[in-house]
């Protein structure tokens, strides 16, 4: 029996506890009634008619491009004002859709629709050519005329008699047909994003389904699909980036298969990408460009990331089974008498009276508002987890207010829709309707009376539990999503993001100085407009260790840059070297936050013996020094939708190695991060992108591209910074200072930061300030741009001190 047997056994083993209980009887009954609903609900697939867009028979164009008819479908394209090229079938058009921010973008006038060699037509503009051959495949290609994507005729499955593909918009909102589209990339391309994975953040030959799902106890890397997924991929390759999003909110899979070249022969087997979607638009849009490039037309697109608030940068602790006040008191404390900074203690459903969202377990948790209070004068904020289920009883507040303003999800034949969560048999609001979003943010009024200065939004995929089949709503069961109708089949992946939708404008209104701070466990394309995310239950092993990486990873490069793991995992009692190498690489994610299951062990940095704490104290005061730069990046991520961890190809994505490379990270432009991911590791391959890095510890340099061996003892793991970097660091009297990495000597020798200076935790817009760097004759110069004075303490670091010529030395 291997591991993952293991596991299912144990899983298997707690389902029968399970069903032995209240709690089991009621979701077998949950499981038999979702079943009946979608027998009855939902509508038969009897005969299906495949249908191919078959011959081009002419084309309109309309601003940014047009429409290109066939004998049995149409293709509209249209590039944007920013550049976005969006290709909608069957009469598709952007909106209505969950994803985009705030209306469509603009037709760019200047993209215009000419004909083709061979019948087919084409789009031309300033940063992307589209063509469209004569049976409808689509070639999305550079300036120059590389081919990055290739797009073939793709293929209907419809019911016998459904709306036909004449009728502008069929499959929006409505029934429509299953789709299948296969795409080729180049040979050497590689595949990213997806939402968060936890096999990645390269995604190997495989399925990916599109299904936001609760694994159920823990996951590890292999399983997929998790929490949240979404239809946007980025694809690396030579011949350059792009991002494809498909706009559909459906059940549905992709499935890559990495290309390969043929050894010198030509002939290399393209990459390719086949996607499937149970139902809805055939719609997506394509961003082609720099890594950079396309993240800032994404967020363009889907909305900006929200910014958290300061304290939401520092260290968190949670723990599902804090008892009562006093332990949460006695945690606190801990920290303080050890002198470990902490910004926020996470309070999980335990808390609540009988697990009820909204309410609080008085005998426990008597004064919750004076708690809060008190633990604010030590600098901590309190932060609640909501999950959206609410009690299906009478004498139950937030079910009686929500009942009389029918704000739950209904079946076909009109009843509440009935489901099994913590606090027993439950009901679901609908997020999808605005006039349920107002009420559900008004609900957060009571969260903020009980002190607490944040939101953790959980088990959001929906999950109701069911004794067998999908634990998650009835897919018949119905939706208003925003007037127009539909069912949990078009439903069930944008619940999140409408419940996050909810909470944030909520928190907005009820406490409008403050920016809110919320995260959530399921979410789809846009979610960033609200928050961040994490990585939900991460089995405690080595192996989940590297599944927390690439969920951050990959959740960044799909346009949700704030999110982090369970340090230490969800489960089980890690090792003593196993959490702190998870705290170490924790300190340098977004979510920097401490947390476990009820039944697993504690996770206080003491609780591993003196040593760990000591290295856990040096990472906790490493993270506290590093704050003006996370506050930077977080701004940066807002204004440009570059994610704060990037992957190690970011500036040089043609790097075929760095292209390979998971087990390290850029954080930001100035610094990369080499986490220790492995038991017993001391020293480790580190691969460099091009240019010269220090070693933040020993100050040596090296140089790349190229790989090097560089300790990392059990105090830290290795951080590199980049030559003429600027990193706004706390200084030794608490204020901002530069740290400047001397550049290199020459006409290579210059280098820049940004510093976002700090103005609270309201909607100032901060301004954003840069400065320049420069090594010449042994002068190093730090300017700041625009000119003016530089106005904070310089500290260099690096080998070349200030005035003096000697260039720094080299290393390999
Ligand atoms: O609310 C309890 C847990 C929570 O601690 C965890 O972070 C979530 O991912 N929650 C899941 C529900 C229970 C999961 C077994």
């Amino acid at each position: 029996m291997d591991a993952r047997d293991l596991v299912r056994s144990e899983k298997l083993v707690r389902s029968v506890k399970v069903i032995c209980t209240a709690q089991g009887l009621r979701s077998l009954r949950s499981a038999w009634r979702r079943r009946r609903s979608d027998a009855v609900g939902l509508p038969r697939r009897g005969t299906e008619l495949a249908r191919v867009p078959g011959e081009v028979e002419g084309a309109d164009p309309e601003p940014g491009g047009g429409v290109v008819r066939f004998a049995r479908s149409s293709l509209r394209v249209r590039v944007t004002t920013g550049g976005a090229v969006f290709c909608g079938w069957d009469g598709a058009e952007p909106e209505p859709s969950y994803a985009l921010d705030g209306p469509c973008p603009e037709a760019d006038e200047r993209a215009e629709l000419e004909p083709d060699t061979g019948g087919g037509w084409r789009v031309v503009s300033e940063r992307v050519t589209v063509m469209v051959s004569r049976t409808g495949r689509v070639e999305v290609r550079t300036p120059g005329g590389v081919v990055l994507r290739r797009d073939l005729p793709p293929r209907w499955w419809e019911p016998a008699g459904a709306p036909g593909p004449a009728e502008p918009g069929a499959g929006v909102g409505g029934e429509g047909a299953r789709w299948m589209q296969r795409s080729e990339v180049a040979a050497d391309a590689r595949f990213f994003g997806l939402g968060g994975r936890a096999s990645g953040p390269r995604l190997r030959d495989g399925v990916y389904r599109l299904w936001n799902t609760d694994p159920g106890g823990s996951f590890e890397p292999g399983d997929d699909p998790l929490y949240l997924t979404m239809p946007v991929q980025l694809v690396v390759a030579d011949a350059g980036t792009h991002l494809v999003f498909h706009d559909n909110s459906w059940d549905g899979s992709v499935t890559l298969r990495e290309g390969e070249e043929g050894a010198g022969s030509g002939h290399d087997r393209p990459g390719s990408c086949r996607t499937r979607m149970d139902g809805g638009p055939l719609r997506y849009w394509v961003i082609v460009g720099t890594p950079a490039r396309v993240l800032h037309g994404w967020a363009a697109l889907t909305g900006a990331p929200a910014v958290p608030p300061q304290w939401a940068l520092g260290h968190h602790h949670a723990r599902w089974g804090f008892g009562d006040a006093a332990e949460v008191r006695r945690v606190v404390a801990g920290y303080r008498e050890r002198d470990l900074p902490l910004s926020a203690l996470h309070l999980d459903i335990d808390h609540y009276a009988d697990h009820r969202v909204f309410t609080v377990d008085g005998a426990h948790f008597p004064d919750l508002p004076g708690l809060a209070a008190e633990l604010l004068e030590d600098g901590v904020r309190l932060v609640s987890i909501v999950d959206p289920a609410v009690k299906a009883e009478p004498g139950d507040a937030v079910y009686a207010s929500g009942a009389a303003e029918n704000v739950f999800v209904r079946d076909t034949r009109g009843h509440e829709v009935r489901g099994v969560v913590w606090p027993g048999e439950s009901v679901f609001p609908d997020f999808t309707d605005p006039r349920v979003r107002k009420w559900w943010g008004g609900l957060y009024a009571e969260r903020l009376a009980q002190g607490f200065s944040g939101v953790w939004h959980d088990m959001n995929e929906p999950v109701s539990f069911a004794a067998f089949g999908e634990t998650t709503l009835p897919r018949s069961a119905r939706h208003a999503l925003e007037g127009r109708g539909g069912d949990h089949r078009e439903a069930h992946n944008v619940y999140a993001l409408a419940m996050a939708r909810a909470g944030y404008e909520g928190l907005c209104e009820l406490r409008p100085d403050e920016r809110p701070f919320l995260f959530s466990r399921s979410g789809w394309a846009g979610l960033q407009r609200y928050g961040g995310s994490w990585s939900g239950d991460v089995a405690t092993g080595w192996a989940g260790l590297r599944a927390s990486l690439s969920l951050v990873i990959g959740l960044g490069l799909s346009g949700v840059p704030y999110s982090g793991p369970d340090i230490g995992g969800f489960t089980g009692f890690p090792s003593p070297e196993l959490y702190l190498r998870w705290f170490q690489l924790g300190a340098y994610l977004p979510l920097f936050r401490t947390h476990s299951a009820i039944s697993a062990g504690r996770r206080e940095p003491w609780e591993f013996g003196s040593e760990v704490l000591e290295h856990a104290a040096a990472a906790l005061r490493e993270r506290q020094r590093l704050m003006p730069y996370f506050t930077t990046l977080a701004q940066l991520a807002a204004r440009t939708g570059a994610p704060y961890v990037r992957p190690v190809w970011w500036r040089t994505p043609k790097d075929r190695a760095l292209r390979d490379c998971e087990d390290a990270f850029l954080l930001g432009d100035a610094l990369l991060v080499a986490p220790v991911l492995e038991e017993g590791t001391r020293r480790r391959p580190v691969r460099l992108p091009r240019g010269r890095w220090y070693d933040t510890v020993t100050g040596r340099a090296y140089d790349g591209p190229g790989k090097v061996v560089l300790d990392a003892p059990l105090s830290g793991i290795p951080v590199l910074a980049r030559a003429g970097s600027v990193v706004p660091v706390t200084g030794p009297d608490g204020g901002v200072e530069l740290e400047v990495w001397t550049p290199c000597q020459g006409r290579k020798g210059s280098g820049a930061g940004t510093l976002a200076v700090e103005t609270g935790d309201g909607w100032e817009k901060p301004e954003l300030l840069r400065f320049a760097t420069r090594l010449r004759d042994g002068a190093l110069t730090v300017e700041r741009e625009g000119g003016g004075e530089v106005g904070y303490p310089v500290r260099i670091r690096g080998e070349a001190p200030l005035e003096e010529s000697k260039p720094p030395r080299r290393t390999s």
